[in-house]
């Protein structure tokens, strides 16, 4: 072989040898980067957690699996970004035990398994600054049968927040003695002002709920016009106000009209006692007939 030949050959040889070399870099890097890495967050009253899936083929799937000690497996097959990875937020972290996240995702070289631990929420929620109690909201004003529109776009209640901080009512129940459940949710939280008075409702539509300004529109959640319970529970499952209305024995009963706890007795004990409401005084507007003072203070009861 000539000599310049031979050069030219091993030249060719090294620069396969060096793109083999590359290749297997970043193969290497691929796969360790394939990972699964769980961070948590904070806000006063909840814990978040975020899963950060990473290293694996571009538009893949991978197959996310949630495991508790003792428990079927939960599986997700979670589709992956042309980066080969995904976020998965959650805000409303209420797992009671800690949970192990197994993810298995397709790399340039081959099938890879990452796990993760999610801890569990009452070990991740630190109690807030101001801590959260009964009495902090109290129930002050309940619509339950309203006339000027029908029941299912009608009905609302009232809270007011006692504190002198915002409260966010996100990952809160609402719930009944019955089946009555939904968890308040909102795209940015559900926030009370300090001191103020804010409205549930079922529709917050104000062309069709009567002209109500609803704070918050539940479902799943029904106010009886006959007896029934209104319960607020905070995420962690604290009871922070519940009031139980009857069918006219000791509190007010009539249609139309809602009943509304004397405003010199917001309190989350005084207000079990339905002898402390009435019904409301006056319209809710010149447009709406009904009874009612929906996020304005309540009359004095007569
Ligand atoms: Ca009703
Ligand atoms: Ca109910
Ligand atoms: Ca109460
Ligand atoms: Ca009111």
């Amino acid at each position: 072989m000539q000599r310049g030949l031979w050069m030219a050959a091993l030249a060719v040889a090294a620069m396969a040898a060096g793109a083999r070399a590359q290749e297997i870099e970043l193969e290497e890097r691929l796969q360790s980067e394939a990972s699964v890495t769980v961070e948590l967050g904070r806000s006063p009253s909840r814990a978040g957690f975020a899963i950060d899936i990473a290293g694996g083929m571009p538009f893949s799937h991978a197959l996310l699996s949630l495991e508790v000690e003792g428990l079927p497996a939960v599986q997700h097959l979670v589709g992956l970004d042309e980066n080969g990875a995904k976020r998965i937020l959650e805000r409303n972290h209420t797992f009671e035990h800690d949970v192990t996240v197994r993810c298995t995702l397709n790399t340039p070289n081959g099938r890879v398994t990452r796990s993760a631990l999610v801890p569990a929420a009452s070990t991740t929620i630190q109690p807030p600054a101001t801590l959260l109690g009964p009495g902090d909201i109290v129930i002050t004003e309940v619509m339950k049968d309203p006339s000027f529109v029908t029941d299912a776009n009608g009905e609302w209640f009232e809270i007011r927040n006692q504190t002198n901080h915002a409260i966010d009512l996100e990952g809160w129940v609402l719930s009944d003695a019955g089946t009555n459940l939904h968890t308040i949710h909102g795209p940015n939280g559900v926030i009370v002002p300090p001191r103020s008075y804010f409205v549930l409702g079922i529709n917050s539509n104000p062309a069709t709920n009567g002209g109500i300004t609803v704070g918050y529109k539940y479902s799943s959640f029904a106010l009886g016009n006959g007896a029934d319970e209104i319960r607020i529970s905070d995420p962690l499952g604290n009871l922070i106000d519940v009031v139980a209305y009857d069918d006219g024995i000791f509190w007010p009963d009539d249609a139309g009209k809602s009943i509304s706890l004397d405003r010199a007795l917001v309190d989350p004990l005084a207000n079990d006692d339905g002898t402390n409401w009435c019904s409301a005084l006056a319209a809710i507007s010149s447009f709406n007939t009904d009874f009612g003072t929906p996020r304005v203070a309540n009359n004095i009861c007569p």
